[in-house]
């Protein structure tokens, strides 16, 4: 008999979405279809709110700190500005239009838990507390595509550090806005929202480890603004965008698509080329805005800066 099997890369577009898929298939079930990402007369004034004034403007661009270094060029900024994942506005790419919706103003933070003393802090009062930089770094999905940012933001060290936590935390726990009015999806019930993602302190203050409060010298909505993560080396659900909470914890925080499916989503996430996803190969990467596809590289390539805090943890679930 002869079984014709499609490779990892050969899967299309639709079912190379595990997120999507798994999302979709939850709207089916409930029977409610593209409700979500109808215009709803909240959204349309929420976008004629939205457009005030960035005070952070002035902050932009910043300037490149040259360490961090690509092996690839920069993705296309139109391209990477419309192809997204931002669960909270639909469970497409395209949801650059309605992200616009998102007031970034006024965007209060909570810095709580194991920490000397709670605080709640504007974001423009952060920013005065950390010096912004531009940083290129490679992104890598856990749906085996890619793309190349230069994200500005500032070390999540820095943030740490201002929030002074006790030395009993183990993990920093972080959440996502939530405002169904503003992301029609949040009206579905059936996903844990608000988007929660977490980290060990070690990963947190790895010096790679970036709060981004821009891309391609701009503030970019639908990238996950005013402040969102980049963490390189893991896969891409592990970068919370939009993040109004950060709770220091010795518990280990349960994430979003860990709460959603925790056989193929789980709390390491690091990019490993040779563990596939279970339905599907994490070998190669398409390169979004290219027609090519590259071999993935363990920890994304950044081995030297973060191999270490896995060492003595190898039972642990680290590439998933
Ligand atoms: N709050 C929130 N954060 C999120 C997501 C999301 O849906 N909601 N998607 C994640 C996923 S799966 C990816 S790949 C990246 C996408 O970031 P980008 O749109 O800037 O490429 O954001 C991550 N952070
Ligand atoms: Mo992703």
């Amino acid at each position: 008999m002869h079984v014709i099997r499609r490779r990892g890369w050969e899967i299309s577009e639709r079912e190379a979405t595990p997120e999507h898929i798994f999302l979709n298939r939850r709207t089916f079930l409930a029977g409610t279809g593209a409700v979500a990402l109808a215009m709803t007369p909240e959204l349309a004034a929420a976008q004629r709110i939205a457009d005030l004034p960035d005070p952070s403007a002035h902050l932009y661009p910043a300037k490149r700190n040259d360490k961090y270094v690509l092996d690839r060029p920069v993705t296309d900024e139109k391209i990477n500005t419309n192809y997204n994942n931002f669960y909270e506005f639909g469970s497409t790419k395209q949801i650059a239009r309605a992200a616009q919706a998102l007031k970034l103003r006024p965007w209060q933070i909570k810095l709580d838990g194991m920490v000397e003393k709670e605080q709640v802090i504007d974001i423009d009062d952060l920013l005065k507390k950390v010096q912004l930089e531009e940083r290129l770094y490679r992104m890598r999905c856990v749906e085996a595509w890619s793309m190349a940012v230069p994200w500005t933001g500032f070390p999540m060290a820095k943030l740490v550090e201002l929030a002074r936590p006790l030395s009993s935390a183990k993990y920093v726990r972080m959440e996502t806005f939530m405002d169904p009015s503003t992301a029609p999806a949040q009206r579905q019930r059936w996903y844990p929202w608000p988007y929660v993602e977490g980290l060990t302190m070690a990963e947190a203050t790895n010096e790679l480890t970036f709060m981004v409060t821009g891309a391609y010298g701009k503030v970019v909505k639908q990238m996950g603004a005013p402040i969102r993560l980049a963490a390189p080396w893991k896969y891409g659900f592990k970068s919370i965008k939009s993040i109004v909470k950060f709770t220091f914890t010795d518990q280990r925080p349960k994430s979003y698509w860990e709460a959603l499916q925790a056989s193929e989503y789980g709390f390491w996430a690091n990019v490993n080329p040779q563990v596939a996803h279970p339905r599907w190969s994490q070998a190669t990467e398409e390169i979004i805005g290219t027609n090519e596809r590259k071999p993935t590289l363990l920890f994304n390539g950044y081995g030297e800066f973060v191999a270490d805090m896995y060492k003595g943890l190898e039972k642990e679930r680290l590439w998933a």
